[in-house]
Parts: C-alpha cells; sequence; structure tokens
C-alpha cells in the first residue's frame, strides 16, 4: 500500500521522473484566507527554487497520506478559544487520534498566524507543533506565531525556512517544478483578474441603503459596489475584502493629543508621507491591540500602561471596548511622528460575505453590513470599514476592494440537493447569494432558510424578497425567530428544534447544512441544537450523532463561514 501512496504522490507532481523526487507539502488552515496566502506565496517561492511543492486545504487533505510526508509545513490560524480554523478540523482531529500515525522520518515545520488581542493566541499552531514532535517529527525550523500585521514576519521565516531546505531540495529537477493546487478546479475565480488583496480594485458605491427600521437597535446597510471594468468574479460563499478610509476628525484629535502637526513626515515601511495621511488611509485606529499599548507605554512614559501590558488578563479586558483614540485621551502624551506611526499596525482589510450572486447581478457586489456603532466612556464610536461605508462614503464615491475565495462555503454541485440555511443577523447575506444563484439556475433542489434578529417590524433583512421567494416556490421553508417580540427569547436554534424531524428528514435527503453569522455564541448553539436533533429523531447516542455531523462536515455537507 505505501509504495502504491508513494507512486501517487509521484504522479500527481508535474516533475514526476524515474526517481522520486522530494515534495515539500504544504497544508493551511485558513479561516479568513491568510493562512491560506502565505501557504501560497511559500509554494510559489519554493517552487522559484526549483522545489517540488504541493499546497493544500487542510479539509481536502488525506490524513492517510501523513504518513509518508517528508517534508511537511503547516500554516495555520486559531479559531475562537483556541480552536482550529473549521478547514482543519478533521485533520486535527485525525492527528489528535488514536489512529495518527508514528512519524520517525517527519521533518516539519509550523507557522502560526493569529492575533495577540486573544487569549488563546496562535494555540492550533501550538498544537499541531507540539503533536507532530510527539508523533516522532523533527522540526525543521522552529515555529513562529505571528500578530495580526504578519507580512514580514511571515516572509523572513519563509526565507529561512527554504534556506534550510535547499540542500535537500538541490537536486530536484529544475524549472519543471511547479505549485499544485487542489483542488485544481476553478480554485480562484478571481485569480482571472488582477486585482488581490495587494493590488485592491477601486469601485464605485452604487448604493447604500438602511434595511433596519428606525427604531431598530441595530443599523444594518444594503450595500451595492460595481465592479464594472475590473475582470473581478466571485462565487456564492465568497466575501469581499474592504480597505477604507479612517475618519478624519479621529485623525485630527488623535494628532492634537500627541502634539503632532499634521503635515509631518513619517516613514512607513519604505514610503514617505505624512502622518496624516498614513493615519487616515494606512494604520489601524479602530481596533486597539497589546503591541500598541506596549510601545505607546514606552514612548509616553506611561508608568500605568506599563504596568497594564505586565498584565495579560487586565490588559485584555482593558483593550475590549477601547479603540486606539481612547487610549490616547486616557494617556495624552507629546511623542513624535513616527513614534506613532511605529507603535500602530497596518490597517487590514475587513471581509463581508457577499450577499449577491453574479448570475444574477453581473458586475455588482452586495453586501449586508452591520454598523459598528456604540457609546463608551462618555463618547461615540464607530467601527472602521462599516463606519467608512455606512457614514463617509458617498454613493458614488471609490472604496478599494478585492475578492476574497472561500472554497469551504460552496452551494452542492448537485442543483437537485437540498439545502439548509441558517443565518440570524447579518449571517443572511451569503444565503442572499446562495438563492440567487438557484433561482437564475433553475435549480429544482428545496430550500430551507431559518433567520432571526431582535424585531419583526424593524429587523427582517430582505423581507419583500424572501417572501416574494417563498411565493415563487424558490424558497420551500422560511422559519423566523424574532428573538424580542416575545416575553420569551426565540432563536434560530428553538426553530430548528422544533422542526426537528422534518431537519432530520432533510438531513435523511442528502442535505447540505450551512451557518452563517456570530461564531461566539449562536453557531455554538445551533450545532448542539443540530446534535440533539439527530440523537432524538435519528435513535444516536452523543457519541454517535457527534460522528454524524463529523461526517457530514467531512462531506462537505455542513459548512460554516462564523465570526
Ligand atoms: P438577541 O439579541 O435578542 O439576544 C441576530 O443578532 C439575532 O441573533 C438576534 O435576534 C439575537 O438575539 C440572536 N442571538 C443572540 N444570541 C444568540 C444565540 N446564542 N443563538 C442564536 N441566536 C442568538
Amino acid at each position: 500500500a505505501s509504495a502504491q501512496l508513494a507512486g501517487q504522490s509521484v504522479a500527481v507532481a508535474p516533475s514526476a521522473v524515474a526517481a522520486p523526487a522530494a515534495t515539500l507539502t504544504v497544508l493551511y488552515g485558513s479561516q479568513t484566507g491568510n493562512a491560506k496566502h502565505v501557504a501560497q506565496d511559500l509554494g510559489k517561492a519554493a517552487s522559484g527554487k526549483g522545489f517540488t511543492v504541493k499546497v493544500q486545504d487542510l479539509a481536502e487533505y488525506k490524513a492517510a497520506n501523513l504518513k509518508n510526508e517528508r517534508f511537511l509545513v503547516i500554516v495555520t490560524s486559531t479559531y475562537g478559544e483556541g480552536e482550529p480554523p473549521e478547514n482543519a478540523i478533521s485533520f486535527y482531529n485525525f492527528l489528535f487520534s488514536k489512529k495518527a500515525p508514528q512519524l520517525p522520518e517527519l521533518r516539519y515545520a509550523v507557522l502560526g498566524l493569529g492575533d495577540t488581542s486573544y487569549e488563546f493566541f496562535c494555540k492550533t499552531a501550538q498544537d499541531f507543533d507540539q503533536r507532530l514532535a510527539e508523533l516522532g517529527g523533527k522540526a525543521i525550523i522552529a515555529r513562529a506565531d505571528l500578530d495580526v500585521d504578519y507580512g514580514t514576519a511571515a516572509a523572513n521565516w519563509q526565507q529561512q525556512l527554504i534556506t534550510t531546505l535547499e540542500p535537500e531540495f538541490a537536486q530536484a529537477p529544475a524549472a519543471t517544478a511547479d505549485v499544485i493546487s487542489w483542488p485544481g478546479v476553478s480554485q480562484t475565480a478571481a485569480a482571472e483578474s488582477s486585482y488581490s488583496k495587494q493590488q485592491p480594485f477601486s469601485a464605485e458605491l452604487y448604493t447604500n441603503q438602511k434595511i433596519t427600521g428606525r427604531d431598530s437597535s441595530k443599523d444594518v446597510r444594503h450595500i451595492e459596489i460595481s465592479l464594472a471594468g475590473s475582470g473581478l468574479r466571485y462565487q456564492p460563499g465568497d466575501a469581499l475584502g474592504v480597505y477604507f478610509s479612517n475618519d478624519p476628525q479621529l485623525v485630527k484629535e488623535l494628532l492634537l493629543l500627541t502634539g503632532i502637526a499634521a503635515n509631518t513626515p513619517v516613514l512607513l515601511g519604505t514610503e514617505r508621507l505624512t502622518i496624516s495621511d498614513a493615519l487616515t488611509e494606512q494604520l489601524e485606529l479602530t481596533q486597539s491591540y497589546p503591541a500598541f499599548v506596549d510601545k505607546y507605554a514606552k514612548a509616553s512614559g506611561s508608568e500605568v500602561l506599563q504596568a497594564l501590558v505586565a498584565d495579560k488578563t487586565a490588559l485584555r479586558s482593558y483593550l475590549s471596548e477601547r479603540q486606539i483614540i481612547d487610549i490616547v485621551r486616557e494617556h495624552p502624551a507629546l511623542i513624535s511622528a513616527q513614534q506613532l506611526v511605529d507603535a500602530l499596525r497596518k490597517q487590514q482589510p475587513r471581509l463581508y460575505s457577499i450577499a449577491s450572486s453574479q448570475a444574477e447581478v453581473e458586475d455588482e457586489v452586495h453586501l449586508t453590513v452591520g454598523v459598528v456603532r456604540y457609546e463608551a466612556y462618555g463618547k461615540p464610536h464607530l467601527g472602521g470599514a462599516s463606519g467608512f461605508l455606512a457614514e463617509r462614503l458617498a454613493e458614488g464615491g471609490s472604496i478599494k476592494v478585492f475578492v476574497e475565495t472561500n472554497n469551504n462555503f460552496r452551494l452542492p454541485e448537485n442543483d437537485d440537493t437540498p439545502v439548509i440555511m441558517i443565518g440570524p443577523g447579518t449571517g443572511i447575506a451569503p444565503f442572499r447569494a446562495f438563492l440567487q444563484e438557484r433561482d437564475v439556475r433553475a435549480a429544482s433542489g428545496k430550500n430551507w432558510l431559518f433567520f432571526g434578529n431582535p424585531h419583526f417590524t424593524q429587523d427582517f433583512l430582505y423581507q419583500v424578497e424572501l417572501q416574494n421567494y417563498l411565493k415563487q416556490g424558490l424558497l420551500t421553508r422560511l422559519d423566523v425567530a424574532f428573538s424580542r417580540d416575545t416575553a420569551e427569547k426565540v432563536y434560530v436554534q428553538h426553530k430548528l428544534l422544533k422542526h426537528g424531524a422534518e431537519v432530520w428528514q432533510w438531513l435523511e435527503q442528502g442535505a447540505h447544512l450551512y451557518i452563517c453569522g456570530d461564531g461566539a455564541r449562536m453557531a455554538k448553539d445551533v450545532h448542539q441544537a443540530l446534535l440533539t436533533i439527530v440523537q432524538q429523531q435519528g435513535g444516536k447516542d452523543e457519541k454517535a450523532a457527534q460522528q454524524y455531523l463529523d461526517q457530514l462536515r467531512i462531506a462537505k455537507r455542513y459548512q460554516k463561514d462564523v465570526y
């Protein structure tokens, strides 16, 4: 069997020669695409050096191949409370199970992407590293755990890895080697366009329409953006990456508090620009993060902040509702423009699940954006991208965007397959895309949508469209949970439980199951409800029910897009 497997791994490499060339396998666990891009970059760089490289989504990786690997790299993010990203769960479970093979010949490297604002920073990467060592693997180079602005550090780690491996791969046949990505089919529709995260497209905002009521506690916008002339393509399930400008008032206040003149020149990477432009266009002001407190504490000499940095738990809770401006308001200090720039991290684009299908809207892309807006410390606060989209970008104005492919949130290939979609709040977005797509394709599969929000009269997003879909028969069922219209809260999971028998029937008929929205609570509670349904309706014990849902996930019939 091992000869057959070894033969397979040679056969998939384009540089198939008599002697099996060493293959560098690069696997990624990625929720938002960052780890995927780092893995793909690494693949390109290594293949440029003549390595035979295979880059693969962990969800697609056959764990049985693990024992044949000689050179393995895992790039992974961490999600929630130290959990693996969705696409890495099966492999993670396999690796920590009794089925995991001994790996005495394996040489491996792990790169973690994370966010130091979270308690379980890079936990999944640590777990993989530890477990691969336990199974007998030898680290090629030390694991690195990288913070949100990982760019330079990731490039350095990649360089170090390639340099270390070069002697091993030196005899590999040059020039024929290439990066192979699985699945090979329609890997990135966006690749047809020259626009990307690094080079976003300046798109025009067509429409910004508030779709929650006047008395709603939420401000949700239906956004329409034109992609005309970009060549950008997307599929239902993909996300749109959005860059934004910070609020000029916020920039002004920050400069005032730090005693810096707006036109002071600063250096950002290799770029020279004014502090005002750097703050407005390039730096992260609407989130706060440990690295800022650390650097600002040193630059300002604040002992209070220095003490805070030393206490990780206190620091996390201090940062939870604060933006950069809150910290500086509480601890104003005269620092230099360059010190301020060096303390801040670069703005990360925000990802929004796309709410439209190109089959329906062609050159447009639609989003469902919940505006982040709250009072804290006596001042109004506004989210970065959502504030920009809702308040500072006029219709006709320009916004930098790119498509972030998500192959782990896809409609069934077969149009006859039924789908169950659970999307409370702005989690409705990708399901609007799914429904548009299935409508245009005249897909015959049944469609069942669960939606929830606080109030029927205020928060029924896309009510008219959905009710028309119901009338027209595209939506087979629409079940809604308006949590605050009744004395006792009703959530989507309660509706699922209520219709457990039918949900089970649909699943047994081969339905695909999708959850989109809040990952901290909703997706977990819905998962629990599904477990209950499988137990009650399928007559299974808890363990068997868990396995049932695991199997659905492995078969790509249970997919999540949660945040
Ligand atoms: P609530 O705010 O009234 O508690 C979209 O945000 C909808 O999801 C709201 O109706 C919200 O209800 C609800 N929601 C909040 N927590 C939830 C949970 N744990 N599971 C499911 N829905 C939840």
